[in-house]
């Protein structure tokens, strides 16, 4: 049965109903020779197999004087759960970044590699290139459940491995069943889809996210997801997950129907039901999601019509059994650590540090080249961290002054030389690449971080970590909601200033000053980070010091995000 109505649903409902499970006319846009464009309902179904069109919007105004066609190239993201992939797989992703893109990857905020500027013509190609490494681009976008999340940190080695299984089996599970990507992407035998058991034809009304804590650590932002699992872990051994739902960072400007939330902790289940709560609060957001306005369509907006209770009482009922009661958990921090570690198996791992993710080569560091150089030495993992930086793992006591010297020769940094709030600090892509970025974040945090180092060495507090999270737009990619202080794109230089989440990703921010530039985004911040070097109390964050000293509202709760 589907849960399509025309009347009422919105297009991208009728694009997914009529694409035969995906298919579209997909084939036939990679084969139109007068557009570098894919048809207008593809642009919305090539998601699901993990590209993305854009163009270059650099270059957007001087093609429209010129009369030509937007520059269109496509982003492509892979799907790696828990961000792990080994050195050899690295290698291959790298080679196809030089072959195809614009010469970089980029880590992203969800632990995935994406390459940007990949022509139509050289789709297909990277595609299958991604898939020889043995990862694959399905559902890494779309309405589906995507790339699944967990901590990479290789401390808790045993537990470690456990959680990030767990990451791969609920990615496994929640794919969807179509055989399109195969037969379009990679010549694969045509086999008719019969149906989706999980997503049904019309798939899930929005875009699913789920990502696996292991605290103390909350480095994914488990809150920040529809569905976060919290591992529970006692004498050593993992006894099973939290259950946390509703999570998510999107709102619009102006537009207090939008909001980001922090997911609810709803119970507690065993190993053995994992997967079947996986798949039952998707099915539930499947029939009970809203798909007349896709603004509202995400899990959390469904929780909170119906109530969290009946939302709770709901699944349950799909499930068929009750979810047993939260178990205790404290988090510590949403960052990375850096730099050099070794674990009791006497393998060596080193975090590092990653502006935005972008992995380039540029004046100040061979990092794309040495980054190559030390995959093909290496024959660990490289692991993605949550916070758009790489960890080079599982690195053999032998291997590690040859690695250690090709960092240095690269110039690449693992931390030691940036101020801690550089370290904590994310932005999101936006410009050129993002069609929906209002003002720039990647390309611009580097600069403001300057400026605010001087405003921290003004007062002090150059060693202090104040996680700063930019995002060109409030769709929320570097979840700039649970920021410390969060600068959301308003217009071309322009951002909105919120304040007082917590560095743990338990608490969100509120607005605190609306459309400034960046002279006043210091001069705002400048007599708070004086109250703050003066009367904060011993190890007091930032973010909890505005709250107590009433500079801004605390918010834990969605709803009260707004004023
Ligand atoms: Fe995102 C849309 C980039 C993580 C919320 N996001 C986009 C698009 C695809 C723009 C578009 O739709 O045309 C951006 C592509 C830019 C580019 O050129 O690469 C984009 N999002 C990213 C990445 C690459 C940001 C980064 O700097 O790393 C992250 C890729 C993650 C991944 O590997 O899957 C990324 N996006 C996030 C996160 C963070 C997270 O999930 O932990 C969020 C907030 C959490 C959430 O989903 O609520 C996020 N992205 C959005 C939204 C708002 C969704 C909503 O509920 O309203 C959009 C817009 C949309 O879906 O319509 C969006
Ligand atoms: Fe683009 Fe906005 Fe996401 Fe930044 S937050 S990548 S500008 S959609």
């Amino acid at each position: 049965m589907s849960n399509y109505d025309p009347k009422t649903h919105t297009d991208v409902e009728r694009i997914k109903v009529e694409s035969n499970y995906l298919r579209g006319t997909i084939t036939e846009s990679l084969h139109d020779p007068v557009t570098g464009a894919v048809a207008d309902d593809d642009f919305m179904l090539i998601k699901f197999h993990g590209i993305y069109q854009q163009d270059d919007r650099d270059l957007r105004s001087e093609r429209r004087k010129q009369k030509l066609e937007p520059l269109y190239s496509f982003m492509i993201r892979a799907r790696v759960p828990g961000g792990i992939a080994t050195a050899k797989q690295y290698k291959i992703l790298a080679d196809l970044a030089k072959q195809y893109s614009n010469g970089s990857l980029r880590l992203t905020t969800r632990q995935a590699f994406q390459w940007h500027g990949v022509f139509k013509r050289n789709l297909k190609s990277t595609i299958a290139g991604i898939n020889e490494s043995l990862l694959d681009t399905i559902a890494a976008c779309g309405d589906v459940n995507r790339n699944v999340m967990a901590n990479p940190l290789p401390e808790s080695s045993q537990i470690h491995t456990e959680v990030y299984q767990w990451a791969k089996k609920i990615s496994d599970h929640l794919l969807p069943n179509t055989k399109a990507f195969h037969e379009i992407w990679l010549d694969g035998k045509k086999v008719e889809t019969t149906a989706e058991p999980v997503y049904g034809d019309t798939y899930l009304p929005r875009k699913f996210k789920t990502a696996i804590a292991l605290p103390p650590y909350n480095d994914v932002d488990v809150f920040a997801n529809d569905l976060g699992f919290i591992a529970i872990v006692e004498d050593n051994q993992l006894l099973g997950f939290n259950i946390a739902v509703g999570g998510g960072m999107g709102s619009s400007h102006n537009d207090n129907e939008t909001y980001p939330r922090i997911a609810d902790v709803i119970g507690f289940c065993s190993l053995d039901k994992v997967l079947a709560v996986s798949e039952q609060v998707i099915k539930v957001q499947r029939d009970f999601g809203n798909r007349r306005v896709r603004k509202l369509a995400r899990l959390k907006y469904t929780i909170d019509r119906l109530g969290i209770d009946a939302f709770k009482n709901k699944l349950e009922e799909y499930l068929g059994f009750k979810l047993q009661s939260a178990r205790k958990f404290e988090f510590e921090h949403n960052g990375d650590r850096y730099g050099w570690l070794q674990t009791e198996d006497g393998n060596w791992h080193v975090t590092l540090y990653i502006h935005s993710g972008r992995i380039i080569d540029s004046e100040a560091s061979s990092l794309f080249t040495g980054l190559v150089e030390i995959a093909d030495y290496h024959d660990g993992e490289f692991r993605i961290s949550p916070n758009q930086n790489l960890i080079i793992s599982n690195i053999s006591p032998d291997k590690k002054e040859h690695i250690e010297q090709l960092l240095i020769q690269h110039n690449i940094s693992i931390g030691a030389d940036e101020s801690p709030s550089r370290l904590n600090a994310l932005a999101c892509v936006a410009f050129p690449t993002c069609s929906l970025a209002m003002a720039e974040a990647e390309r611009y945090l580097p600069d403001f971080l300057t400026q605010f180092e001087s405003l921290l060495a003004k007062h002090n507090l150059n060693e202090q970590a104040i996680n700063i999270r930019m995002t060109g737009c409030p769709n929320g990619c570097a979840r700039p909601f649970l920021g410390e202080i969060g600068l959301i794109g308003k217009a071309l230089g322009k951002y909105n200033l919120y304040l007082g989440a917590s560095h743990k990703g338990v608490r969100l921010n509120k607005l605190y000053r609306e459309n400034i530039n960046e002279s006043q985004i210091l001069k705002e911040l400048d007599p708070l980070l004086a109250d703050y070097a003066s009367s904060r109390e011993d190890n007091e964050y930032f973010g909890d010091f505005v709250i107590r000293k009433g500079h801004i509202q605390a918010v834990v709760n969605g709803l009260d995000f707004h004023p």
